[in-house]
C-alpha cells in the first residue's frame, strides 16, 4: 500500500476551544506524519472554494461565515491509507451520530460546529492541499519511528 496525503483543517471552534493539541495527538498516536501546518484565517474566497461542492445549499452562507470567523489550523498528514483513516478518526458529519472514540463523537454536538474537516477522496485531497498550501510549505521528512509503524 502506498503512502498518500490528506488535508485536515481544525475549524475556528476547535481553535477557540483549545482542542488543537488533543486532536493532533490522535493523528500522531495513530502513526501518521505531519508534513504541513499553519494557522490561517481564511478569506471568504478561500472558504467558498474549499466548500464549493456546497455552493447554493441553504447552509452555505453560514458555513463560509463560520469558517472565516477566526483562525483555522490547516494541516497536511501523510501515511498509508491516511485519507480514509482520517475520516474514521474524525467520525461522521453529524457529531451526535459520530461514535464515541471519534473526534466529533468525543468533542462536538452540532453539525455546523463539527470542529474538524478531512478530505473525502484522493481527488479532493489533492485539490484541497493545493488550495491551502504552497509546495514549499510542505516538509518532506522521514520519521525515525517509521520502521516500528510499517512492516
Ligand atoms: P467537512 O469535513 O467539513 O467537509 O464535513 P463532512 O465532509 O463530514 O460533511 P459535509 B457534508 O461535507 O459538510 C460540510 C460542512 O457543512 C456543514 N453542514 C453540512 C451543515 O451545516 N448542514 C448540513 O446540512 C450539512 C450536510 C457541516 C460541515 N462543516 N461544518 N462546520
Ligand atoms: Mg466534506
Amino acid at each position: 500500500m502506498s503512502s498518500e496525503r490528506t488535508f485536515i483543517a481544525l475549524k475556528p471552534d476547535a481553535v477557540q476551544r483549545g482542542l488543537i493539541g488533543p486532536i493532533i495527538t490522535r493523528f500522531e498516536q495513530k502513526g501518521f506524519k505531519l508534513v504541513a501546518m499553519k494557522l490561517i484565517t481564511p478569506t471568504a474566497e478561500l472558504a467558498s472554494k474549499h466548500y464549493a461542492e456546497h455552493d447554493g445549499k441553504p447552509f452555505f452562507a453560514g458555513l463560509v461565515e463560520f469558517l472565516t470567523s477566526g483562525p483555522v489550523c490547516a494541516m497536511v498528514w501523510e501515511g498509508q491509507g491516511v485519507i480514509a483513516a482520517a475520516r474514521k478518526l474524525i467520525g461522521v458529519t453529524k457529531p451526535l451520530e459520530s461514535a464515541p472514540g471519534t473526534i466529533r463523537g468525543d468533542f462536538a454536538i452540532n453539525v455546523g460546529r463539527n470542529i474538524i474537516h478531512g478530505s473525502d477522496s484522493t481527488t479532493s485531497a489533492e485539490a484541497e492541499i493545493a488550495l491551502w498550501f504552497k509546495p514549499e510549505e510542505i516538509s518532506n521528512w522521514t520519521p525515525v519511528a517509521n520502521k516500528w509503524i510499517y512492516e
